[in-house]
This record gives C-alpha cells, structure tokens and sequence, in this order.
C-alpha cells in the first residue's frame, strides 16, 4: 500500500495523545515526526507521554522521532486543562515497561519540522492539533518547505460561536486560534492550502456517557481501553454544554486524515483577526484565502472508525 507522508504537531491535550495513538495505526500513514507545544498541556509530560504511546502502540511505524517546541503564545490555556497532560503520561500501561524509547530530537519543533519536511521522499501533509507558532516560525525561517507541503490539516476556528471564554475577548474565537493568533495570521499569508476541522464539525462528537460505555464495553481490547482510560479524566457532555464540556476535536481531525469520507467539507474565503478583543477569530470575507472548511461529520461513522482503529492496537 502506498503511505503518505504525515507530521504531527500537537499540544498535549487529551485528544491531542488519543491522536497519536490513532495515527500510529493508519496503515497508509508514514509517520515522518512528532513535536509538541505547551499550549493546551506541559511540555514534559506531553513530550513523554508521547514518546510512550509510540514505544507502546507504535511497534510497526519504525522509530518515529519526537521534538519539544520552544515556542510560547500570547493567550496561555487554563492550568486545570493543562495539568491533563501528567494524567494521561502516568497512565500505567503507558509505564510498565519504565523506558523511553522513541529517540527525543535535539532541535526545537519548528526547526524539527523543516528537517523532517526537506529530508522526506515527496510531499508531506501537516497535521496540526494545536496552535500554528511551529508552521509559523518554520514558514519564517525555511519558506522553501512550502512548496513541499502537500496540505495543513488543523484542528482550529470557527464560523459560528467560539469556546473562548475570558476577560478581555468577546467569545467569537476558536481556543487554537486564540493561544497564537498571529501564527495563524501567518500561515493564512501562506499559499498552503488549508483543511480546517473547524467547531462546526467538532461539536457532531461530544464525549458522552453514551460514547464512555461503549468503550467500557469493548475494554477486552488493549486499545480500546486504553481510549476509556485517556478520556476518564475529562468532563462528559450529559445536560448542557459548558466551558470544560469534552469533544473530540483533534481525534475528529485525525480521522479526517484516515478516512476523508467521514467529513464534509466546503470552501469557504475567510482571514484571521490578530489583535483585539476579537483576537483569534475566524471570519468569512469575499477577499480572504480559500480554506477547506470541515463543516460536518457522520458521528456514528467516525465513532465505529475510531473504535475499530483502537482494536488494532497491541
Ligand atoms: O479548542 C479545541 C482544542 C483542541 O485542539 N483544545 C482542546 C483540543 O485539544 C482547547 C480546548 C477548548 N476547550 C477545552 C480545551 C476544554 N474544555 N478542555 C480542554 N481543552
Ligand atoms: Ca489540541
């Protein structure tokens, strides 16, 4: 089967890991690099954490490097979000074997990410779950890897309500957007072209009771109870959405890579607001860059793809 070239950079989150792990069983993924910023996470639990995962549910992707971020963004997510990331890495499936593995880069994510782009055979495709500051400043500083990106693939904005909740903002902002808004400012300058897995989309796959028991249910499975125990630590969605309610955002993203049929996409012209109380905010505009919006998503469909990705996990 012939593999495409994917890296990866993520933030730490919950689903930001749950990702990882669902990348490393894609057969048609070649899984070129990892990096992480400390954005919705810290930096070393979600830097081990993933190097984990990799030694655990990565056997047959070959070594897979991973590189820490020293970037640092303009709007910092909530610590009791961030402290996820120490939950997830002292998971004891992750821990029996007391080693790390998964060789860790001695260069920073952006600069990991310009090498791993230059050095692949063809083009690679960027997968992105966090904020935008790595591709920014590689863009900045190797404008050459443009032309050998096949596509950004990023978890990020919103056409309708944000998930932004602070002083200052005015709510219309998506939280991926908001941590560096002028990253994607940035990328947005960029002729890469944008699949954006946006909260219109998001929001079909909440975390419910519903979606934790069928998880409980299939536990016999490695993988699979390995999903149930990442997502033990965050809030479902039972009554009514509120500021810490759990979706699947990134896991829905990496899906998207996967299995394309899952979504539905449409082009919609749009730029980045970078300052103001506004900041971070997605909004359609006739003379803005063409994005692929992910705007919907069959929850059944996705839910069965992720259970049955779980399962080929040992
Ligand atoms: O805005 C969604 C992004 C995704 O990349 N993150 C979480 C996902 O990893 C930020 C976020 C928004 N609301 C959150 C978030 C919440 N209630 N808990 C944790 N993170
Ligand atoms: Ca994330």
């Amino acid at each position: 089967m012939s593999q495409t070239n994917v890296y990866f950079n993520h933030d730490g989150g919950v689903d930001d890991l749950v990702s990882l792990f669902m990348l490393l069983q894609m057969e048609q993924v070649h899984l070129t690099g990892v990096s992480v910023i400390p954005a919705d996470g810290y930096l070393e639990p979600a830097t081990d954490a993933s190097r984990k995962i990799i030694d655990r549910f990565g056997r047959n992707k070959g070594p897979v490097e991973v590189a820490k971020s020293n970037s640092r963004g303009k709007n910092p997510f909530p610590a009791a979000w961030r402290l996820h990331s120490f939950y997830v890495d002292a998971l004891p499936v992750l821990n029996e074997s007391g080693q790390m593995e998964a060789p860790l880069s001695a260069l920073p994510a952006h600069q990991h990410l310009i090498e791993k782009v230059r050095g692949a055979e063809g083009k690679t495709l960027l997968l992105f779950t966090g904020p935008l500051t790595d591709l920014a400043r590689a863009l900045d500083e190797a404008p050459d890897i443009e032309a050998k990106i096949d596509k950004l693939v990023w978890m990020g904005g919103t056409f309708e309500k944000g998930n932004v909740e602070e002083p200052e903002h005015d709510g219309t902002a998506e939280w991926n957007v908001f941590w560096d808004p002028e990253a994607a400012y940035r990328v947005w300058q960029s002729g890469i072209t944008i699949d954006l897995v946006a909260l219109e989309s998001t929001s079909k796959v909440p975390l419910t009771p519903a979606v934790r028991n069928r998880w409980a249910a299939e536990r016999c499975y490695e993988g699979v109870d390995f999903l149930g125990n990442c997502y033990a630590g965050c809030p479902p969605l039972v009554y009514s959405e509120t500021n810490s309610t759990y979706y699947l955002w990134d896991v829905l993203t990496t899906a998207s890579v996967g299995r394309p049929d899952i979504v539905k996409k449409k082009t919609v012209h749009c730029s980045v607001i970078a300052d103001g109380p506004s900041q971070g905010r997605t909004v359609e505009q006739a003379e803005g860059r063409p994005v692929n919006l992910v705007y919907d998503t069959d929850p059944e469909a996705f839910f069965t793809y992720m259970a049955d990705l779980a399962k080929l996990a040992a």
